[in-house]
């Protein structure tokens, strides 16, 4: 084999960095100089992923063929012993895509090529309106249709409560809230002060929106079976895309109760972390949407098995998007999304913040809406440690939610 085309591992770097937000990104180099980026972040737990990485994976990866992807998947989930878990999944997760832009640069094929090509001309997104109130929402979610946007997801904060789920008050993000001794913040919730002011958001949506847009709002988790089900049928009227995670569910059959009062379609997955966590929903077609990132559950390789299983009982891929995955998760996503022949919508909140761009670059293009997906060998995405270290990591946690009277909730 010539040293060009040689692909044995000989570098395993994990570099933990915070340009605007942390990430734990994954370098994997081989012989010939072709080297692989991955994602493996997971928010408010970086460096254990890190540390799990460097000290368990980084050794094992030493001396093996890139090419052999699936082999080393296997090697990683089986091997490990202890399978499934965020931390091990993100960590095979980061392996994984920089494994697959190794294969697509070795080829001189984007990725999506490797998955089977493309299905459609790009991805559909749906970005964020979030405001203080239903009006300042909606001032937003309008702005966000003249830029082009076909699908919006509301969110306002509720009357009533000191915080909500993705209102900032005015703060750039959780970091902000956390001042110089970092705590998870914490933030009040009422079910009842909630559901009272809920309908009101979409109701006033579809008469400021029209009925083009396609419309979602995420639960957070925050409510039980039976109150999911009465807010799906409280909204069926404003005919929503998607309502998504309106029920923590480790317990699976959860959402057979609420798809047995409602035609609200339904979305979750965004903390899963393996196709086990959502098979019973899948294939009792309790669910519409598989909202699994490919950072979180496992890489491209394990994305590829959760699209093609839900492909065949009418669940569609509408994968995770938040700020707190890198560009390696973004660019994952829209090979897979421009490949899935499921495929429904990729959360899209921008491509990252000006210090994001010092660090990763990467070949997508945001227009009306729809990521283009550029033709670079592998997955387009390059990563500059040098930057990198000018934004070290700073800890941060994700806020807890309580009740009023002091109960820890879901946040
Ligand atoms: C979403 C998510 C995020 C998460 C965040 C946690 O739908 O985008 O719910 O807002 O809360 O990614 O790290
Ligand atoms: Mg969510």
């Amino acid at each position: 084999m010539s040293k060009t085309q040689d692909l044995t591992i000989t570098d395993v770097r994990v570099i933990v960095s915070s340009p605007g937000r942390n990430f734990v990104t994954v370098k994997i180099v081989t012989e010939s100089g072709l080297y692989g980026i991955g994602d493996a972040t997971v928010n408010g737990r970086e460096q254990a992923v890190a540390t799990y990485l460097r000290e368990h994976v980084a050794p094992c990866l030493i001396g093996r063929n890139a090419h052999q992807i699936e082999d080393i998947w296997q090697y990683l989930y089986k091997g490990v012993y202890w399978r499934k878990g965020p931390i091990n999944m993100a960590a095979i997760a980061g392996v994984d895509v920089a494994l697959w832009d190794i294969k697509g640069k070795a080829a001189g094929l984007p990725v999506y090529e490797l998955l089977g090509g493309k299905s459609r001309k790009a991805v559909t997104t749906y970005a964020h309106a979030t405001g203080e109130t239903v009006a300042d929402t909606l001032d937003k979610a309008e702005a966000l249709i003249a830029q082009g946007f076909t699908a919006v997801r509301l969110q306002t904060a509720v009357p009533g409560l000191d915080a909500s789920y993705g209102v900032l008050r005015g703060q750039k993000d959780y970091f902000e809230q956390q001042s110089s001794r970092p705590l998870p913040p914490e933030e009040p919730w009422s079910t009842r002060k909630y559901m009272n002011a809920i309908e009101a958001l979409f109701r006033e949506a579809r008469a400021r929106l029209g009925d083009e847009v396609a419309l979602c709002h995420d639960v957070h988790s925050r409510l039980t079976p039976i109150e999911a089900a009465r807010l799906g049928k409280m909204l069926e009227p404003y005919d929503l895309l998607f309502l998504e995670d309106a029920v923590a569910a480790e317990n699976q059959d959860s959402y057979r109760v609420i798809r047995d009062h409602t035609t609200t379609p339904l979305a979750i997955g965004e903390i899963y972390n393996t196709i086990w966590d959502c098979k019973e929903m899948i294939q009792n077609q309790w669910i519409d949407y598989i909202r699994c990132a490919t950072t979180h559950a496992g890489g491209i390789t394990a994305m590829r098995r959760i699209a093609d299983f839900a492909a065949l009982f009418h669940v569609r891929i509408a994968p995770h998007g938040a700020p707190d995955l890198s560009p390696a998760c973004y660019a994952a996503q829209a090979h897979l999304g421009i490949w899935a022949p499921n495929f429904g919508i990729q959360e899209f909140v921008g491509f990252g913040s000006e210090a994001s761009a010092e660090v990763f670059s990467h070949d997508l293009t945001l227009e009306n809406g729809m990521i283009h997906v550029g033709d670079s060998p592998g997955l387009g995405v390059d990563f500059d440690e040098e930057a990198a270290a000018r934004h070290p990591y700073k800890r941060s946690y994700l806020p807890v939610s309580r009740l009023e009277d002091g109960t820890l909730w879901s946040w």
